[in-house]
């Protein structure tokens, strides 16, 4: 697998802590309305609470959004977006955690790095604000380059492939080419297949299962899947209704498994325990080779 290092350890992003396995990123929304946790972490005391629950229970990383990305969502506006996320990253950072922010607006990384995160993840992969590569390129942090093809309020209209492997692979190659070219340093960067977004449950699984050909791009592999919307498909009862999101960590820690399995740097999930042995299984699995 290329992502492997010698030693079996996926290969990492440039300036962040190395891990001798698929790293876990536990996500703390500071949203009322995200899919499967909107509401719960709204104010900064609970948001860091909760941060701090999670690296207690394995999280490497924690991934700290303010702008719900739910299929439907509308955006946020900028001053309330830094209004939620800056004071929760200054906390978690001053507690030693290593944080990511979840935005794709130029301004918040900005500002959410310098109160202390050490990596940007934008689900847009730099396209929804022009300003983001040259910010991110000067910051000098890992940047997550996630597949995306618009904003979520119509992004189900989109999904639309004929073979949705080779067209995502092309589509980040294009923005991997341009991020390139606007002067963020090719190890700073990390691609993300993108899974629920402008895609259905059945492109979602085709991506997982070709996650080989996202890693021959030759950049560490982002894997979030955590309880979204194919797991719901997959674990439908007789009648077709899915489990709701926050009955799908078991099947969210498969996932994390076979992900780590295929040599990922990091999976991004909700509920962190379970992933958490995941990974260390899979690590175990590996070196048994
Ligand atoms: N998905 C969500 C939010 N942020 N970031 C990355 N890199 N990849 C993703 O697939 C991704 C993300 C939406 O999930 P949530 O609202 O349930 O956290």
């Amino acid at each position: 697998m290329t992502v492997l290092r010698a030693d079996g350890a996926p290969k990492g992003p440039g300036g962040l802590p190395r891990w001798d396995r698929c790293a876990v990123m536990g996500v703390v929304n500071v949203t009322p309305d995200s899919f499967s946790d909107g509401g719960r972490f709204f104010d900064t005391a609970a948001a860091v609470k909760h941060g701090m629950e999670l690296v207690s229970e394995g999280a490497d990383l924690v991934d700290v959004g303010g702008e719900s990305t739910r299929p439907g969502a509308t955006r946020v506006d900028e001053d309330e977006e830094l209004r939620r996320v800056v004071p929760v990253v200054r906390g978690l950072a001053s507690e030693g955690v290593t944080v990511s922010v979840d935005t794709m607006r130029a301004s918040v990384a900005e500002q959410a790095v310098r109160a202390g995160a050490r990596l940007v993840n934008d689900v847009s992969g730099g396209l929804a604000d022009p300003a983001m590569p040259d910010v991110v390129a000067g910051l000098d942090v890992p940047f997550v380059v996630m597949h995306w093809r618009g904003f979520s309020e119509d992004m189900n209209s989109r999904a639309v492939y004929a073979d949705v492997v080779s067209e995502v692979v092309a589509e980040l190659r294009e923005r991997l080419t341009a991020l390139l070219e606007g002067g963020i340093a090719p190890e700073r960067l990390i691609v993300d297949p993108g899974l629920g977004f402008a895609k259905h449950a059945e492109h979602d699984l085709a991506l997982l299962a070709h996650l080989d050909d996202l890693a021959a791009l030759g950049h560490p592999l982002l894997v979030a899947a955590s309880r979204k919307r194919f797991l719901g498909r997959v674990l439908a009862d007789r009648d077709g209704a899915p489990p709701p999101a926050r009955e799908r960590d078991a099947a969210t820690a498969a996932v994390s498994a076979l992900a780590a399995h295929a040599g990922a740097w990091a999976v991004r999930v909700h509920e962190v325990r379970a992933t958490a042995d995941a990974v260390r299984v899979a690590r175990a699995v590996a070196g048994a080779r």
